[in-house]
């Protein structure tokens, strides 16, 4: 008879002090230990936040919930409110001939609410059992962190295995009074001063949006672009934005980069006097504004990390992490998720479901990876701009130039037209002619970030152009124009916006 085995687990003595430590407590970082905690990991986070040049500094989170997605979606909404108040006298409603708001207001209620979501957050970590640091951490080899918290008490930890989520801050030009007299939006979304006339520096998504929420709260707003807009979206529709934008009467001045900043005189706000140059022409320029706020791209937070010292490949180009398709980095308990991960979208929803995904499969018995493919984004800027897949460009690229259609089309919210809003909105599917199939989802309209959520589904499972034909649209709504959509891009058919809903 062979001997009885005892199967009781028995608790073998702990090597580390920890099974996961993560560094970077924001999206990624949150989701993967709570989720490694929830499969029964012993869970460190450390976050800490460096202050911004002008002093700002926030709680647990991260860049969504404290100076990111989070502030910049209310702000956008509190904006909009304008337009709607507007649509509101078409409709019959008598409102006040001239509203105004209230900055401080605002940003009040955005900093209360971020404050409640900071304390969800410590308490989430506490019920799983996650140990919170409030400390920075910087790596000693590769099981061993120092940590040093806002009072320089340092301390060593040390774990099996680590998962970087260090995210990314934005980045300041290398001219004179950038960080003395210029904000981010690192700073925007609790600014203690209504921000008044304010230079946007920069054509990305956060610039676009920044300039636009600002506008629609009153503010006067220049968006200095150095070359196009929305580098790396499709390009027709970035143009879309932008000339929606202008007719919001925002000023776009095109081709320029900063030179320097000077203040003249201080002040809540201040008045400043920004240079500029044309990148053809070398034309100079001054603008007297209060504010310059720049969004000309960020740096992941590698620096200081140490990473080199115990072998961890880091791209010098871009700082970023570079990491196998199992977000391993070159060392092998080493792991890194988010922002911080070299050639993946910098984007909430990737970072924690990379996250939960790791943490499954390093302590659930999980292999499933992370789908960096068909992601749907949203760009809130005053007319959003929703996508999903390939833009017309890249399709064009990957595919072939000749194996790529679009099919198009303008149209006029049904809403819009009691308002007698000038201009049009814009949908457009990218479609792959050889076997029919959707590889782009594009659509510059309001409230494009709640159609383009369901559509990326279809993108996601696959579908053909037949497919969104035979859908049924829901009348009268925007997103029935993609089930009707028949113009053809090598057709040459001249668009004219169609009304009612979508095209009907
Ligand atoms: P983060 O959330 O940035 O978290 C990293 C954390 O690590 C930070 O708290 C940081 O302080 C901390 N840290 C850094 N180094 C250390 C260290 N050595 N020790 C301890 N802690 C450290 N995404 C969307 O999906 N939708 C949007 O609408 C959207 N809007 C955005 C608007 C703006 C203005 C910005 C800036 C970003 C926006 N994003 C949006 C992007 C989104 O915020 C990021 O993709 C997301 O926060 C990345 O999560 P992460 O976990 O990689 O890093
Ligand atoms: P991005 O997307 O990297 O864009 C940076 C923008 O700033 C882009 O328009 C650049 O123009 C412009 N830029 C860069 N440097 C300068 C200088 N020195 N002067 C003027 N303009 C400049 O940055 P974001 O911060 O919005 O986003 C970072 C990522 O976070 C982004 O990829 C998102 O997915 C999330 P260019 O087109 O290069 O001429």
């Amino acid at each position: 008879m062979p001997p009885v085995e005892n199967t009781a687990v028995v608790e073998e003595p702990r090597k580390y002090d920890y099974d996961l430590i993560v560094v970077g407590g924001g999206s990624g970082g949150l989701a993967a230990s709570k989720r490694a905690a929830d499969l029964g990991a012993k869970v460190a986070v450390f976050d800490f936040v460096k202050p911004t040049p002008i002093g700002t500094t926030w709680g647990l989170g991260g860049t969504c919930v404290n100076v990111g997605c989070v502030p910049k979606k209310l702000m956008h909404h509190g904006a909009l409110l304008k337009q709607h108040i507007n649509d509101a006298k078409s409709y019959g409603w008598k409102v006040g001939e001239k509203e105004t708001h209230v900055w401080g207001e605002l940003v009040e209620k955005v900093q209360n609410h971020i404050g409640s979501q900071n304390f969800g957050f410590r308490v989430s970590l506490r019920e799983k059992s996650v140990q919170y640091h409030n400390a920075y951490a910087t790596f000693v080899d590769q099981h061993t962190v120092n940590a040093v918290d806002k009072r320089g008490r340092e301390k060593t930890y040390t774990s099996e295995n680590f998962i970087i989520a260090v995210g990314m801050r934005p980045n300041y030009p290398d001219i004179p009074g950038a960080k003395e007299y210029a904000i981010t939006s690192d700073d925007i979304f609790s600014l203690g001063y209504a921000p008044g006339k304010t230079v946007v520096v920069g054509a990305s998504y956060i610039s676009l949006e920044c300039g636009g929420f600002l506008k629609g709260l009153g503010f006067d707003v220049t968006i200095m672009v150095r070359s196009i807009l929305l580098r790396g979206f499709d390009q027709e529709c970035a143009e879309r934005v932008g000339d929606y934008m202008k007719e919001e009467g925002i000023e776009f001045m095109r081709g320029f980069v900063p030179t320097k900043i000077t203040q003249i005189e201080p002040g809540t706000p201040p008045k400043l006097k920004i240079e500029a140059k044309n990148t053809k022409t070398g034309e100079m320029v001054e603008i007297e504004c209060n504010t310059v706020l720049f969004a000309i791209g960020r740096t992941a937070c590698t620096e200081s990390l140490n990473l080199e010292k115990i072998g961890v490949q880091v791209n010098p180009k871009t700082a970023k992490i570079v990491v196998s398709e199992a977000e391993q980095s070159s060392v092998e308990n080493i792991y890194a998720i988010g922002d911080v991960i070299e050639g993946k979208l910098e984007l909430t929803p990737v970072a924690i479901q990379a996250g939960q995904l790791l943490a499954n499969r390093l302590f659930g018995n999980s292999a499933t990876l992370m789908d960096y493919v068909n992601v749907p984004t949203t760009v809130f800027t005053p007319l959003e701009y929703g996508c999903c897949g390939y833009s017309e460009e890249e399709a064009r690229e990957k595919f072939g130039k000749d194996n790529i259609d679009v099919f198009h089309n303008l149209f006029q919210p049904l809403e819009w037209v009691v308002s007698e809003k000038p201009g049009a909105c814009y949908a457009k599917l990218v479609c792959k002619i050889d076997d029919n199939r959707i590889v782009g989802y594009h659509v510059v309209a309001p409230n494009a970030g709640e159609m383009t959520q369901g559509f990326a589904l279809a993108l996601r499972l696959g579908a053909k152009k037949e497919d969104f034909d035979a859908l049924n649209g829901i009348h009268p709504t925007n997103a029935e124009v993609f089930t009707m959509l028949d113009i053809t891009k090598s057709s040459g058919k001249e668009l004219v916006a169609s009304g009612c809903g979508g095209g009907a």
